[in-house]
């Protein structure tokens, strides 16, 4: 059954196929989500990210998920905001779509995502999440996606109740 689920939590504790980190463009750590998921994953991660040689902001990576619960982490690079006239629309869009893509290509059937370049990156949480709710639905109506579970995991009020009222 197809599902989208809104859950308070740290996404370094969920149990899912894979979780979404909120990277930078050379994969190699960074604060907020992206450091909460490579401090849980342990070092083998970081070993594997170095090998990537980075990944252009809107694209998506995936990797193992090491010492996490999660058996792997899809890395994606979402846009910095400013203001709105430098595509960041289109490449906060192309980040889920990327994830999306990766998902499927890797038979994953749940995924978790942080609220990506809501923190550091300054992207107006409203308008972040219409996307990340339209993304989603656009690609669980278009795909043969019956037993996907998309679970948005807010850090802050703010997002999740965004989250809820999109979803309600
Ligand atoms: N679980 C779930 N969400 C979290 C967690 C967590 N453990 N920790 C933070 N968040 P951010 P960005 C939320 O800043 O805006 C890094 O340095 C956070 O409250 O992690 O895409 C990267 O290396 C916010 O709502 O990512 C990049 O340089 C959301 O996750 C840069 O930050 C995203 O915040 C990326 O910035």
């Amino acid at each position: 059954m197809t599902e989208i689920e809104v859950v308070r939590a740290d996404i370094t504790l969920l149990s899912v196929d894979t979780i979404v980190n909120a990277a930078n463009n050379s994969l190699l750590g960074g604060g907020g989500v992206d450091g909460a998921i490579h401090h849980a994953a342990g070092p083998g991660l970081l070993q594997e990210c170095e090998a990537i040689s980075g990944c252009p902001t809107g694209e998506a990576r995936i990797t193992k998920g090491y010492n996490l619960p999660a058996r792997h982490v899809i890395h994606t690079v979402g846009p910095v905001w400013q203001n709105g006239n430098c595509n960041e629309a289109k490449l906060l869009a192309s980040c889920y779509r990327n994830c999306f893509s990766l998902l499927k290509k890797h038979r994953l059937s749940s995924i978790a995502f942080p609220a990506i370049s809501c923190g550091i990156y300054g992207y107006p949480p409203q308008a972040a999440c219409t996307i990340a709710i339209n993304e989603t639905k656009t690609f669980l109506q278009k795909s043969d996606s019956s037993d996907t579970k998309v679970i948005f995991v807010p850090f802050n009020d703010t997002i999740e109740q965004e989250m809820r009222r999109h979803l309600s």
